[in-house]
């Protein structure tokens, strides 16, 4: 395993000298927040980022994410310019080391909650997701921070119009085929795709959500059996789907689980849930069990903590404060130090 941290490159609030001081970490997650969606990374922007990682003794092995052309997601003729210009960008990662990238296929929104500064007992604050809430909502007017794109009225309007119709099947074809077209890349610069599954793990607003459960990972890897073709296994994310069983997921999916997001909810009536600190008791998921399974079915990839709360006075990016997450990153280090130790 190698612990990880997610750095919002340059315009970060936390410094890399930061995150090189937390106990065992070995690189960071980042990317290229400013190049357009669709266009390829150039060189001399991803070798920069790559410098201020060397400069802090910190690895830079993991993107996250590239994220993927509406385009791409929505069959359009030209999906073949941008897949060629994904593969160009995996060319160019590769050149510098990178060995897996991050990225989600949902239309139009990335994760979705409600309120982003819930107050818990303790004083500390997190994010949090209430259906009807939800529901309430008009996804023509909105915009989470930290998603890696973000339309202006005029273009969401558009985009939420050109779903009208889309279905399961066809948005799977559509992620087939993107994988077919990028595979080649990946088996040359020998880097793993890691799709991200969806977050929460069901339609929104009428949007179709294609990974959401151990049936979306089966089909996926019987339609593109290419070992390149992995996932990101986020524990958050597919834990908010109450069917869902995390640990016989985490042993199921081992193999081809590239790189790991844990995250700890508290689910609450039927659909809601509340971030919370990493632990165990914390919440509704066994991050015991979880790490356990990995580590039995021989997990090798990357981990990082993910989403904190915001504690001691932090005002952090909504889920991507410094202290939290350190603190899940030393917690997650001492249950993989645990359980790898105790199952040799
Ligand atoms: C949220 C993250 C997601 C994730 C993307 C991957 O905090 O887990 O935004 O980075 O969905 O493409």
């Amino acid at each position: 395993m190698k612990m990880t941290f997610r750095w919002y490159g340059e315009k970060d609030s936390i410094p890399l000298s930061y995150i090189r001081q937390i106990p065992g970490m070995s690189g960071v997650v980042t990317a290229v927040y400013d190049i357009p969606v669709g266009e390829v990374w150039p060189m001399d922007r991803i070798l920069r980022l790559k410098e201020f990682c060397d400069q802090n003794g910190l690895e830079m092995e993991v993107i996250e994410s590239v994220p993927v052309h509406e385009d791409i997601k929505l069959g359009r003729p030209t999906r073949d310019r941008y897949i060629a210009n994904y593969a160009q960008t995996i060319e160019n990662l590769g050149r510098v080391g990178v060995k897996c990238i991050c990225y989600n296929f949902m239309p139009v929104f990335d994760w979705l909650r409600t309120n982003l500064k819930t107050e818990a007992e303790d004083g500390s604050n997190s994010l949090s997701y209430r259906h009807d809430e939800l529901m309430a909502l008009d996804p023509h007017d909105l915009h989470l921070p930290g998603w890696d794109e973000s339309y202006t009225p005029g273009e969401l309007n558009a985009l939420l119009d050109a779903y009208a119709g889309m279905t399961h099947e066809k948005l799977f074809e559509n992620l087939v085929y993107f994988l077919e077209g990028i595979m080649p890349a990946c088996d040359a610069a020998g880097i793993n795709m890691a799709i991200h599954p969806d977050d929460p793990p069901w339609d929104m607003f009428g949007l179709p959500r294609i990974i959401t459960c151990d049936e979306s990972y089966d089909k996926l890897f019987s339609a593109v059996p290419n070992p390149h073709n992995g996932i990101t296994l986020c524990t958050g994310s597919l834990g908010a789907g109450r069917d869902n069983d995390l640990v016989a997921m985490a042993k199921k999916l081992a193999p081809r689980s590239y790189f790991v997001h844990l995250r700890q909810i508290k689910l609450s009536g039927e659909l809601d849930f509340c971030e919370c600190g990493h632990l165990t008791e914390k919440g509704s998921l066994d991050m015991y069990g979880i790490v356990r399974a990995l580590v039995e079915a021989g997990f090798e990839g990357y981990v990082r903590p993910d989403h904190g709360r915001n504690i001691w006075g932090e005002d952090g990016k909504p889920g991507y404060g410094l202290y939290d997450r350190a603190l899940g990153a030393c917690y997650l280090y001492g249950l993989f130090e645990a359980v790898e130790k105790s199952t040799k």
